[in-house]
Formats: structure tokens, C-alpha cells, sequence
């Protein structure tokens, strides 16, 4: 009988040892939380496990225990080899010596001699048995750990555990629920049926678990919440997950630069009242004289625009990378802002969605973006 793809996700992390965790990059929440308590729970079975994301974890997250251990790459992963020319001088013996700060390689001709000509090096294959990418739709989101060693996932058999519906089904395994509210809620059942041990989710464990489910359904307050979510979320928190830490964290404390940067868009709001829409800009320049990071203005869409009353959608446009950002908001239900990205060749969802234009900055292409808007809202009015 064939394994289920759980099944097939218990199997080869009990039998693999040296296992590569990755996740995608920009990390939010869920990425952050399932990449740690994936790491932290393989570690606690004794294996060899390195966690790896393209960029360090926003600042919010350093509540989360050994965060740091989270790398923003794996060079270490894969074998130094030193070759040696054999077509003319054959080997008798090889063996080692550590002398000091050196690691002495010692080849004992059979007859001649060696010369250091013979001598190239090379990168080896890499150590790892398995990679399990966790949250990220495809491989090209999870940035240059993917980019820049693209035939480790040729070599070794990919793991690909995540929730959104989009997902391309790079693995060999994939575990795909759309279902689930969050990668860190499929986690849950991961070690349930890995370790067979309920009480082998230990408080760190849970923290980052919880951290993922809290953070994808925004506290619970997303039409996603499910009953499932809030009853694994209750095992958590008597697993001893530290919810209250998550919620001071996150949602009561906010660095400085990030009043400062959302101060600058609650400033810049345009009600476009007749195209049932308001909107707000922050330049290049805004998160430079606030010092903030471009991850800190993702928050003020949900926590403060989507608020505004009378109105169908609030888009927050952003010079991000080189690129101008766009992200969506519907008030209610009976809008669908996934049509107006759509406009921009973006995507997402009917209550939230975004879209990008590349090589471009506000100058460039704000008012293009908003004359847009505002043709598809009024041929929405008309029909
Ligand atoms: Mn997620």
C-alpha cells in the first residue's frame, strides 16, 4: 500500500540523519516558527539539522529562543575534497595528522614522487541525506539558498511541507494542505506522528509553533481561523507554548522606526472617496530617515488602513528593492481585491492580495498604478 504523504514525511525524517532546513525568504511568522521548531525538534532526536533562510529574522521575533541558530547560508554543509593526480604516480597509503592549527594529509607513494601540480581541490557533494522546504510555494522563493546551489535539490530528495494553495509541488514528498491555517499547524501532526510522544513539544518548541499560527491568522482574527487552529493553538499553549510573549512582542510593542515609518503613511493618505478606495506611499527616502526596514511597513495595512470606514479596499504602495510594492485590503466581503492586483499581473486572495512592478519607483509608475484603480472601480460601479 502506498505511504500517504504524511506518512512519507515521518518516514524519512526518521531515517535520514543529516537534514537541511529551509524556508522562504522575507521571512513572516510561519516561516520563522516552523523553520525553528522543525530544527529544534530534529536536534532534540540527535540529528544533524541546519536551518537556513536567505534573510536574518525581523528584530520582532527575538523572543524566540536560539533564533540565531538560523543561518543565512549552508557552505558548511557540503565536503571539502582535495584531489590528487594519480595517471602517473600511484598511491601506496594515505593517511592524517593534525599538527597544531594544520590538518596533515600524508600520501606515501607506491614508487616517484608527488608534486604539487598533482594537487587540485573541489567542492564535494553535500552532506545532506534530505531538504525539507517549509512554507514556500515554489524554489525560487526561498532565494539564493536555492539560487546559488540549485543541484542540491537534483541530488538529495526535497521535502516540501506548506499551506497555500498556490504551491507548485516541487518536492519528491509533498505535503500540500490548503487546509491548514499555517505551515506551523501542519507541524503539529508532524511530531505527533514522529515522535508518538504528546509531551515531546516542549515549551520552545511550542512558542515557535504558536508563533507561526498566531501570526498567519493574525491573532486569530482572519476568516481563515479554524476550529482546528484554535484547538491545536489551546494544545500549544498547555504544551506550555508563551503566548503571551508572542502577543507582547508582535502586536503590543512596536520598535520606534516603525511608528515612525507608519506615522509617514498614515500622513500620506489620499481618500479617494468617489472610487471607494484610500490609498497611502512611503518612498525609498521614508524608510531611510525613519531607519526603518522594509519588512516594518507590512503591519500597517491591517492595522491601521484597513480600518478606514466607507470605503471598499486600502492599498499601501512601497519603494521596495527596486521595485514599487503594491498590497491590497478589502473592508468587507463583497469586494475582491485579487481583481485589482490582477490588473498588475499580481494575485493573492478576494480580502488580501498584492502585486509588483519591477525596475520602478513611485515616480515612475504611483500615478499609472492609481489611474488604474480608479478606471476599474468606476466600470465596477457602472456594472
Ligand atoms: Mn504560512
Amino acid at each position: 500500500m502506498e505511504l500517504s504523504p504524511k506518512q512519507q514525511v515521518v518516514e524519512i525524517l526518521k531515517t535520514k540523519q543529516r537534514i537541511l532546513l529551509l524556508t522562504h525568504k522575507n521571512p513572516d511568522g510561519d516561516a520563522i516558527g516552523s523553520i525553528l521548531a522543525l530544527y529544534l525538534s530534529l536536534k532534540k532526536l540527535g540529528k544533524d539539522v541546519v536551518a537556513v533562510c536567505n534573510d536574518p529574522a525581523p528584530a520582532v521575533f527575538e523572543y524566540l529562543p536560539q533564533i540565531k541558530e538560523i543561518s543565512q547560508n549552508f557552505a558548511n554543509g557540503r565536503d571539502f575534497v582535495i584531489a590528487l593526480d594519480v595517471s602517473q604516480v600511484k598511491a601506496d597509503k594515505v593517511m592524517y595528522k593534525v599538527v597544531g592549527d594544520k590538518l596533515n594529509i600524508i600520501i606515501t607513494p607506491a614508487t616517484g614522487n608527488f608534486t604539487p601540480e598533482m594537487v587540485t581541490t573541489a567542492a564535494g557533494s553535500f552532506n545532506f541525506e534530505t531538504v525539507v522546504v517549509l512554507d514556500s510555494t515554489d524554489l525560487e522563493r526561498i532565494g539564493s539558498p536555492y539560487d546559488k546551489n540549485p543541484e542540491v535539490f537534483y541530488e538529495i530528495p526535497v521535502v516540501n511541507i506548506d499551506h497555500h494553495a498556490g504551491n507548485d509541488q516541487f518536492g519528491k514528498i509533498n505535503w500540500v494542505d490548503i487546509t491548514a491555517t499555517s505551515t506551523s499547524e501542519i507541524l503539529v501532526s508532524v511530531l505527533e506522528a514522529l515522535t508518538g510522544d504528546p509531551k515531546f513539544i516542549d515549551e520552545d518548541i511550542a512558542t515557535a509553533l504558536l508563533t507561526g499560527i498566531i501570526t498567519d491568522t493574525n491573532s486569530f482574527q482572519n476568516n481563515n481561523t479554524t476550529p482546528k487552529s484554535l484547538t491545536v493553538a489551546a494544545q500549544l499553549v498547555a504544551f506550555g507554548g508563551r503566548q503571551q510573549d508572542i502577543i507582547k512582542y508582535i502586536y503590543k510593542t512596536k520598535p520606534l522606526s516603525t511608528l515612525r515609518l507608519w506615522g509617514r503613511a498614515l500622513s500620506n493618505l489620499r481618500d479617494e472617496r468617489a472610487d471607494r478606495f484610500v490609498w497611502t506611499q512611503l518612498y525609498k527616502k521614508d524608510y531611510l530617515e525613519t531607519s526603518a526596514a522594509e519588512t516594518e511597513s507590512s503591519g500597517v495595512i491591517d492595522e491601521l488602513l484597513k480600518t478606514a470606514a466607507g470605503v471598499d479596499f486600502a492599498l499601501l504602495l512601497s519603494e521596495k528593492n527596486g521595485e514599487v510594492h503594491g498590497s491590497l485590503r478589502a473592508t468587507s466581503k463583497n469586494t475582491d481585491v485579487s481583481a485589482i492586483a490582477k490588473l498588475f499581473n499580481g494575485g493573492g486572495h478576494p480580502m488580501a492580495a498584492a502585486f509588483q512592478i519591477d525596475n520602478s519607483t513611485l515616480e515612475q509608475s504611483g500615478a499609472m498604478i492609481i489611474q488604474k484603480i480608479k478606471d476599474y472601480q468606476s466600470s465596477q460601479a457602472k456594472a
